[in-house]
């Protein structure tokens, strides 16, 4: 027993345990010591925390009723397609706390070294809505280890975006 401890010793395993000198990876990793990521078949989304946005429009408000601020909802989209466009708002937003949208089903990303953009709306009743921000990112870094969540910026927009990997 005090050799397989021995081989162990000297193994280093990164993402994986050691048996007897072998490393047994963790999911998401492979490589005789566990030290490369495996690529997963998609990406889900499965929460939407916009943490901070525009407190205006260029120089006016975003709403003249029902409060001056917006009324936000994100997009989510990759290329020419839309792959989640929520349905609820938060009315009269405040630019610098955070709302939480939680996609159900959860977005399924398969393109997941593609640029994607995540969008901000403020929802209007007799108009169009209006464009709050956008912010371009690639779901998925083959050496970033996985996070569960990832804080995207761009100016004042401020998006946390959970992730779920299916391998
Ligand atoms: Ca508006
Ligand atoms: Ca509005």
């Amino acid at each position: 027993m005090s050799c397989t401890e021995d081989v162990c010793s000297t193994t280093d395993c990164n993402n994986g345990t050691c048996d007897n000198g072998t490393c047994y990876c963790f999911e998401g990793y492979e490589g005789s010591s566990c030290n490369i990521q495996v690529k997963p078949k998609s990406i889900l989304i499965t929460k939407i925390e916009v943490l901070g946005f525009p407190a205006t429009d260029g120089t006016v408000t975003w709403d003249l009723f029902g409060g001056s601020n917006a009324d936000i909802y994100p997009k989510l989209i990759q290329g020419s397609n839309t792959l989640y466009n929520s349905s609820s708002y938060y009315t009269d937003a405040s630019p610098t706390s955070a709302y939480a949208f939680n996609p159900n089903p959860s977005i399924e990303l398969n393109a997941i070294t593609s640029s994607h953009r995540i969008q901000v709306y403020d929802h209007d009743d007799f108009d169009a809505d209006d464009f709050v921000g956008e912010i371009a990112f690639v779901p998925y870094n083959d050496s970033n280890g996985f996070p569960a969540n990832e804080i995207l910026s761009n100016g004042d927009l401020k998006v946390r975006l959970s992730y779920q990997y299916i391998w």
